[in-house]
């Protein structure tokens, strides 16, 4: 594939030169101010009968690019408002594609139809109230459609959750990695404060807050319930950093200094994901989607989806922060005597 874009690159290419030979002996010409001479009737001709194919290439080559690359399109959404986004998108993309087709084709066979050609002169006019009102209106209502409903879907989405029914967690973002904490048994999220940072306590939690000791702090990979509202607030400890869950269409930007949320539901476990997409090796995974330095396209963490008796099992084994920062200072203490 990337040989054959750089043979058309060559090619293309030598037809650039080859253009630009003209354009310099025509302007030579133009000098003379033989205008007449410079631009003959049958090279205006060529030009607007080459308009024709070049439109159909143009457009063949958007849909082998949409065939070529259709296999890395998400999977269907494994979220419950994740269909909502979906047809938003689609809408969106429907509209802009009509668009896209009328303008290009509109373009390209009015500069074949109405070629530069001896004696005849093109209409002249100043202004048409008409003409304006078109191209001010019509737009006008379709950005409005396209705005009020996909305001509309977002306010749906991000309406607040009762935190009983969900699951609390939050995910903290650094350069370059994830963190995952779990409200533990009482499902609270102990407080956290940037001022308490320190090595120690990287995710800058408050000790004294009792809600914080049977907190569950895990790397690598986070574990959530199938259809279970999920509740996720978001913290970041140096730079802005987006977390973005691209099976579930879930997207929420991660700043230092405050806290962000967003819920979801997840609809498919990763083992059932897998037999849908065919794919033994298939993972959900969260993502970094704010440039935020030298390695942020590695920025991730996997994410598993479980039966709610899996998930429980497995979020039994996580050690809660009270365990972890025990052993910490035993291990201080340790180092202390020897
Ligand atoms: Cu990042």
């Amino acid at each position: 594939m990337i040989s054959l874009l750089t043979y058309v690159a060559i090619i293309l290419g030598i037809v650039a030169i080859a253009r630009l030979v003209k354009v310099y002996e025509l302007s030579a010409t133009l000098k003379g101010n033989d205008t007449e001479e410079a631009v003959s009737d049958s090279d205006t001709k060529f030009n607007a009968k080459l308009m024709m194919p070049f439109l159909l290439a143009f457009f063949a080559f958007c849909v082998y690019l949409i065939y070529s690359y259709k296999d890395n399109l998400l999977p269907e959404s494994a979220s419950e408002h994740g269909s909502e986004i979906d047809t938003l998108f689609n809408f969106n993309l429907i509209i802009t594609g009509i668009v896209f087709i009328a303008v290009n084709v509109v373009l390209f066979y009015f500069a074949f139809k109405y070629y530069s050609r001896k004696g005849v002169k093109a209409t002249y006019f100043a202004h048409s109230t008409k003409l304006e009102m078109i191209w001010t209106i019509v737009p006008a209502i379709v950005l409005a459609v396209i705005i009020i409903y996909g305001l509309a879907v977002w306010n749906k989405i991000t309406s607040p959750v009762d935190s009983n029914k969900a699951i609390v967690m939050e995910l903290f973002a650094e350069q370059f990695k994830w963190t995952a904490r779990y409200g533990g048994s009482d499902n609270v999220l102990g407080e956290s404060n940037y001022k308490l940072t320190a090595d120690m306590n990287p995710l800058a939690i408050d000790t004294t807050d009792k809600f914080a000791w049977d907190d569950k702090i895990v790397n690598g990979e986070f574990h959530i319930p199938v259809n279970k509202i999920v509740l996720m607030y978001f913290r970041s400890k140096d730079v802005i950093h987006s977390a973005y869950m691209p099976h579930f269409r879930a997207q929420m930007n991660c700043v230092p200094g405050m806290k962000t949320e967003f819920h979801f539901t997840p609809t498919i476990t990763t083992a059932e994901m897998r037999e849908k997409t065919k794919n033994p090796d298939f993972d959900y995974v969260l993502l970094c989607n704010k440039i935020c330095g030298a390695t942020h396209w590695n920025m991730q963490m996997k994410i598993v989806v479980d039966s709610e008796a899996d998930y429980k099992k497995w979020l039994a084994e996580q050690k809660t922060f009270k365990d972890k920062s025990m052993a910490q200072s035993n291990v201080e203490t340790k180092v202390a005597i020897n």
